[in-house]
């Protein structure tokens, strides 16, 4: 096939953006190219023979920024943008508000707002979580939790009582692999928080540090008796796992397992089934390797590290995990629906056992930063757009 000089720019632009350091983080001057070209022609055959998407798409909002959203019992939605603000949005009536009271955050980089979910029994007690980029001393910055109370008015709300229970620790200089996505375990005592390495590689393997680590909390940010490293000192009694680099997605399934994903380096984006006390591996091993060209030994090299249930070479660069139970779509219950930032996709996972593998990869044109359920089981997405482009998609089955 003849390919035009445009093709091949667009291939090239394509290709650099997906090389470069920042391919798995956002924004940077890599990241920015990406954002710059709408028309990928390189991520036009991403479905493959498929005549078109199972699904239709609606537009319903734009954000600046978006990073995370959560349902509320009554439809409507918590939004995170980036740039430190929380939003109210209802679907029904389309209308954008804002919720007061919220943490400063540290912006820049792939820093910021972070993740936002609800207390197991929020219903009754109003009780969020949200994540964020939080400025230490000198040029340091790390992720921190907050749980704090919150109240809706009509179009709005406001936060109270918001206390930090849970900082990465060492707060170190960087912008970048901040993880910190939350989710809880089904039974709703526990809290688990993926942390990133913050590009610093060897904290991971570092158990006075809880960077490149999921750690596991109660609902008040006090460490469980039974943690895999309890009495093992401080910070190690909050680690589940450890060995992770950038863990942007992470959810239970039907049968109460834990999962997440995480970037890989340049290559080998995993999908791991989260056992307690594991180790997985990084940057000892990872079937990616640096950035600069050394090369990190694969997974099969050291049986001793727990093997990803799946890895990506070429990198997706996944953000945002649902691990889906819906009716709207039958095929994919108990499939990952998996948001691609370089691959600009909706990536479906299947899973068996306990391995898994890439279904589907619909091609959405845009970085997509975040996937949620909604409470009729149609799929929600966010795109990771900056200067107000960042737009919430609804999906629901194709005619
Ligand atoms: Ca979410
Ligand atoms: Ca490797």
């Amino acid at each position: 096939m003849r390919r035009s000089p445009l093709t091949f720019a667009c291939l090239a632009l394509v290709f650099a953006a997906c090389s470069g350091p920042d391919a798995n983080g956002s924004p940077a001057p890599s990241a920015s190219a990406q954002d710059a070209a709408p028309q990928d022609t390189a991520d036009a055959d991403a479905e493959g023979p498929a005549t078109g998407k199972p699904f239709a798409t609606e537009v319903f909002a734009t954000f600046n920024e978006p990073w995370a959203m959560t349902f509320l019992p009554d439809g409507r939605l918590l939004v995170t943008q980036k740039t430190g603000e929380l939003k109210l949005f209802d679907p029904t009536t389309k209308a954008t508000g804002d919720v007061t009271g919220v943490p400063e955050v540290d912006h820049g980089g792939q820093g910021g707002f972070g993740d936002v979910i609800l207390h197991p029994q929020f219903a009754s007690n109003g009780i969020v979580y949200l994540s964020y980029a939080e400025a230490g001393d000198g040029d340091t910055r790390g992720a921190a939790v907050a749980r704090a109370r919150l109240t809706l008015d009509g179009t709005g709300g406001a936060l109270s009582d918001v206390s930090v229970i849970w900082r990465q620790v060492p707060k170190v200089t960087g912008r970048g692999h901040y993880g910190h996505r939350m989710a809880f375990s089904p039974d709703g005592r526990y809290l688990f928080v993926s942390s990133g390495e913050r590009q610093k590689f060897d904290p991971a393997q570092d158990m006075r540090s809880n960077l490149g680590k999921i750690v596991r909390l109660n609902d008040d940010g006090s460490v469980p008796d039974d943690n895999p490293f309890a009495g093992k000192g401080k910070v190690a009694s909050q680690v589940w796992s450890l060995g992770h680099r950038n863990p942007l997605g992470i959810a239970f399934d039907a049968q109460g397992r834990l999962w997440n994903h995480e970037m890989g380096p340049s290559g080998g984006d995993e999908v791991n089934l989260i056992v307690k006390g594991d180790n997985y591996g990084y940057p000892v091993v990872s079937n990616g390797d640096h950035y600069d060209g050394r090369e990190i030994p694969d997974h099969d090299t050291r049986p001793e590290f727990h093997a990803p249930a799946t890895s990506w070479n070429p990198v997706i660069s996944p953000a945002g995990l649902v691990i889906y139970s819906g009716e709207l779509f039958p095929d994919w219950q108990g499939d990952f629906l998996i948001g691609g930032l370089s691959s600009r996709a909706l990536v479906r996972v299947e899973i068996d056992g306990e391995n898994a593998r890439e279904a589907a990869r619909h091609d959405m044109g845009a970085r997509i930063r975040e996937v949620e359920q909604g409470p009729d089981g149609a799929v929600w997405l966010l795109e990771d757009t900056r200067d107000g482009g960042g737009r919430l998609l609804k999906l629901t089955p194709a005619g």
